[in-house]
């Protein structure tokens, strides 16, 4: 089947100095000549043109023109860089339109891409994930991976499993004449240590997702003890009510902010009592459940009031909460890791610990993990791993541990799109924006 020409905005809609349109695909040269009724600019140059819809002038802009194969999509490719007016941008892709193209679907550029292999999924995902980085650091791993650090790992276990797998194949294939092409010791140690690095890419994934999906913190304690007041000096604006009547804060108040490079969602709760109160059990019950699926627990302790039985009960449910003193302006000796919202002693302390805290156990090492498609590839190429050492172990048939090691390459390729299912990437590409 033919390939079609497609067509998409790859700005955001909205005024501003520059929007691109971008064009792709066979008739992309012959409607970038019907559009500017010129001839085709030299290739990678960048031309100025004006833009016609018949007679009417609809634009005056820079177009760029890359050849087959050597675009990002792999196909002729044509970038417009036109004035950022939406209008603009729409009368220009009409016209393209009416010049044979269709609108793109969400991802469909970088879908192009995989399919003439000049990236593969991993870095396909990537893009998507650097264009939704939030912090320096998901920024930087997401570059890591379009650079192709995670696929470059892959494809080297995937690289090794495949020639373990041509040389146990021809030991099959000659076994009559007596051939040994590789020993059962030998395929041991290279399976198992391809089996140690899928592990220890497996095990980059916690840190993967908590990077590029962020954390969450939530603030426990009494009532009064200050948990509204630190929420609002994290968060540096009064985003939370703080009064001195006990029982203030119900509903969660949640904001995000960078923490050791990751966005820490922090939630002030309602404070832990027994309380009759209808609305305030609802708010104390919430940020129980709240607790219960946080990444890290603040626990704040009235400096004025030391550790009570209540604070000891409470901090017996949540062993891995940070204990914090507050109100270290009211009392003489304060004990470590106090803060005063007073005086703002022990802040920038708490602040450093938070840092540390999240990036010793948090930040993802360059070339993570970082979906549960990734996450589940690499596990069943391990699981594939396992298996073939349990029948080698054994002293089975090679034919038996070829199938194995078949089951784990496959898996690789399916990581990086080496093989693939459109399934898949319906998956992955429908959840890119247009233009993409
Ligand atoms: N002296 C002093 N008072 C504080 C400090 N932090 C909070 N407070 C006061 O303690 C009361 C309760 O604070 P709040 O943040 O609402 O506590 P929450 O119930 O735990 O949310 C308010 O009157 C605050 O002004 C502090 O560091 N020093
Ligand atoms: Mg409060």
């Amino acid at each position: 089947m033919r390939l079609d020409t497609i067509v998409a905005p790859a700005t955001p809609p909205g005024r501003s100095a520059l929007a691109i349109v971008r064009i792709d695909g066979p008739d992309s040269n012959s409607i970038l000549t019907s559009i500017t009724k010129s001839a085709l600019p030299p290739i990678r140059h960048a031309a100025f043109v004006h833009l016609y819809n018949d007679a009417d002038a609809l634009d005056e802009c820079i177009a760029i023109r890359y050849e087959a194969p050597h675009s990002f999509t792999g196909n002729d490719l044509v970038e417009l860089t036109l004035h950022g007016n939406p209008l603009i941008v729409e009368r220009v892709i009409a016209r393209c339109v009416e010049l044979g193209a269709r609108m793109a679907e969400p991802g469909e550029f970088s879908e192009r891409a995989v399919l003439n292999g000049k990236i593969d999924l991993v870095q396909a995902e990537s893009i998507a994930d650097l264009i939704n980085a939030r912090t320096a650091l998901q920024a930087k791993l997401s570059l890591s991976n379009l650079d192709g650090v995670l696929s470059r790992k892959a494809a080297a276990v995937r690289q090794t499993l495949l020639e373990v797998i041509a040389r146990l194949e021809a030991a099959l294939d000659f076994s009559e004449e007596g051939y040994e092409f590789i020993t059962h010791d030998e395929a041991r140690t290279r399976v198992a240590s391809a089996l140690v690095e899928l592990e220890a890419m497996s095990d980059t994934y916690r840190r993967g997702r908590a990077t590029t999906a962020g954390l969450s913190l939530v603030i426990l304690g009494r009532p009064n003890a200050g948990k509204s007041t630190l929420l609002n000096r994290l968060v540096g604006s009064d985003r939370a009510i703080v009064t001195p009547i006990p029982g203030t804060t119900r509903d969660i108040v949640r904001e995000t902010i960078e923490i050791g490079g990751l966005p820490v969602t922090i939630a002030d709760t309602a404070g832990l009592r027994h309380s009759d109160d209808v609305v305030e059990g609802i708010g104390i019950e919430r940020a129980r459940q709240a607790a219960a699926t946080a990444d890290l627990i603040l626990y704040l302790v009235d400096s004025s009031s030391g550790i009570t039985a209540e604070d000891a009960s409470e901090l017996a449910r949540y062993p891995d909460a940070l204990v914090i003193h507050t109100k270290a302006d009211l009392v003489t000796r304060p004990s470590t890791l106090s803060i005063s919202a007073v005086s703002n002693q022990g802040m920038p302390e708490l602040l450093g610990t938070l840092d540390q805290l999240v990036r010793d156990q948090f930040a993802a090492p360059e070339g993570a993990l970082v979906n549960e498609r990734q996450r589940l590839a690499v596990d069943e190429a391990a699981s594939g791993l396992r298996a073939a050492l349990d029948t080698l172990q054994l002293g089975l048939d090679e034919q038996m541990v070829v199938v194995d090691l078949y089951r784990s390459a496959n898996a690789l390729g399916t990581l990086t799109g080496a093989i693939t299912r459109d399934d898949i990437l319906d998956e992955i590409f429908s959840n890119f924006c247009i233009g993409k």
